[in-house]
């Protein structure tokens, strides 16, 4: 796929917790680095995003007594999975891996810091209806096409895949720059989704 100057590529939450010895490891998450490096190189914009939750976020189940991570629980705005403590601001773990390239992003957008409400997606919380301003910097810089990479491949990808398909964004999920948490058959889910949604799933760039 020949790639142009007005795309873009989204690095999603590539941070010390979502890879090995992580707070909310992803099998292989650091594998992810070398891959996204060498794509962001052929980029005139590159994008990252950061999940940054305070202290006591509503998503840790630590914050719901008698709750244990990976249980779903129902929130106002709909079914949350709960987890691990992860990506509290300002901690190692919320920092983005050593080794991932950050020197020529030229935004990043933090996400996941309102208390009361996950945020999966780089564009939307998880009412679907709070924008994080992505899509609007995104217009207003006549950015028309993005592809995407990082962690983890069924959530925070996933979820910004769909919603740039319903935002009228051209998709393209690079899978070799992914991994994913793959929570009870949440990967095959997320790839008949983002097929259904018109996302371009392709393996790597050539
Ligand atoms: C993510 C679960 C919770 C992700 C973030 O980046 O995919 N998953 N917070
Ligand atoms: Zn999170």
């Amino acid at each position: 796929m020949q790639i142009h100057p007005d795309d873009l590529l989204l690095i999603v939450d590539v941070q010390n917790d979502f890879c090995p010895g992580g707070a909310l490891a992803v099998a292989e998450g650091d594998a992810v680095v070398p891959v996204i490096n060498r794509l962001s190189v052929r980029f005139d914009h590159v994008v990252l995003t950061q999940d940054w939750h305070p202290p006591g976020h509503s998503s840790f189940a630590t914050s719901r007594p008698g709750s244990a991570p990976f249980q779903t629980i129902a929130m106002p705005y709909g079914p949350q999975t709960l987890w691990p403590d992860h990506c509290v601001q300002g901690t190692e773990g919320a920092a983005f891996h050593p080794k991932l390239s950050t020197d020529r992003a030229e935004l990043v957008i933090r996400k996941g810091f309102r208390s009361a409400i996950d945020s999966y997606s780089a564009f939307y919380e998880n009412d679907r209806t709070t924008p994080t301003g992505l899509a609007g910097y995104l217009r207003e810089r006549g950015l028309k096409r993005i592809f995407m990479a990082g962690l983890a491949t069924d959530y925070c990808v996933h979820y910004s895949a769909l919603d740039a398909r319903r935002l009228g964004f051209e998709t393209v999920v690079v899978e070799a720059g992914c991994r994913a948490i793959d929570l009870s058959g949440s990967l095959a889910a997320a790839r008949e989704g983002m097929a259904a949604a018109g996302v371009r799933v392709v393996n790597d760039l050539d």
